[in-house]
């Protein structure tokens, strides 16, 4: 199937392509007259912006500058397209959704694959897809082999369907593939635990209210930050997300928000703090964006919808 325009966000590259064009341009220009000592006028001789630089430290950096109401909004800086990966087309998981940014002037971006729990399918997590793919992330929302699998398979089905994303689809060009990341809710938030630990060149994982039997993940050293709810009567806290931040390595990067006032369930529909902290967490392990940092670090502070938010700071 075609690619499709998702939604009516906002122009996708109007974050200063034409002006660092033009920088970048002058740095060239600088670099090979400066070396025939040739002087230019000031203006033209002077490209060191803030945008240049920030480049310069962090190629992997998309987007302009993240505010507050910029990781809250349900749409960030870039359209997004959408197409669809049939079940019949793949192997290793049951097919899918990809969102991905419209344009291909900011270079490729990270990805995310995101599994639904028991019995679910990819509708329970499509509302992730134009949220995250909007900041500037290739987003994946699967369908696994069966509604049945467990978290095992979940994890193994991530893992297929990145694999799927960078080699055989088509949007592989658009995608960073040393840049991948893996979400799940309930036992396929067991599965990103699962996944994370199978492959640690992951570069971010993040568990919603995941379930999972194995309560002991101190073999993981990807940037891990799970979700709980207070309120789960399927996986509960103190039998699942709980102990398996806590047995997560305190040398790995790792943050644990317990949702005030949530359910099992809530990760299945749009909600602000979990797409705030989840757009900040892979900023900064999948982009290596450190303009993240201030909303991880120092930790939130609990609130009407934060019942408690841990974590190693600084990253
Ligand atoms: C639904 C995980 C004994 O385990 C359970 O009862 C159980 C139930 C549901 C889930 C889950 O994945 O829920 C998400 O889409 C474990």
């Amino acid at each position: 199937m075609e690619p499709q325009q998702h939604d009516a966000a906002p122009v996708a590259d109007r974050h200063e392509r034409a002006p660092r064009r033009t920088t970048k341009l002058a740095l060239a220009l600088t670099m090979v007259l400066g070396a025939a000592g040739v002087a230019l006028p000031t203006a033209q001789a002077a490209p060191a912006t803030a945008a240049v630089q920030a480049a310069a430290d962090n190629p992997y950096e998309r987007g302009p500058n993240p505010t507050e109401q910029s990781i809250e909004a349900v749409r960030g800086p870039y359209a997004v397209s959408e197409t669809r990966v049939s079940s019949l087309s793949v192997t290793g998981f049951g097919g899918g959704t990809i969102y991905y940014p419209t344009t291909t002037a900011d270079g490729t971006f990270g990805a995310v694959a995101i599994s639904p729990g028991y019995t679910a399918d990819q509708s329970s997590m499509a509302w992730y897809g134009p949220r995250l793919a909007s900041q500037g992330f290739v987003v994946f929302t699967i369908d696994t082999n069966s509604r049945y699998d467990q978290p095992g398979s979940r994890g193994d089905q991530l893992l297929a369907a990145l694999d799927y994303l960078t080699q055989r689809s088509s949007v592989r060009s658009r995608i960073d593939s040393g840049r991948l990341a893996v979400m799940g809710h309930s036992m396929g938030g067991g599965g990103s635990l699962e996944a994370a630990k199978e492959r640690p060149s992951l570069k971010a994982s993040i568990p919603l209210t995941p379930w999972n039997l194995d309560k002991s993940w101190r073999e993981i050293t990807v940037p891990t930050f799970i979700i709980g709810a207070d309120g789960d009567s399927i996986a509960s806290v103190s039998s699942h997300a709980e102990p398996f931040y806590e047995s997560l390595p305190s040398s790995t990067d790792r943050a644990y928000m317990e949702l005030n006032n949530a359910s099992h369930f809530t990760p299945n529909t749009s909600n602000t703090e979990i797409a705030k902290y989840s757009i900040s967490w892979l900023k900064r392990f999948v982009d290596n964006d450190t303009r993240y940092e201030q909303f991880l670090c120092p930790l939130p502070r609990p609130s009407l919808r934060i019942e408690e938010f841990r974590g190693n700071c600084p990253h």
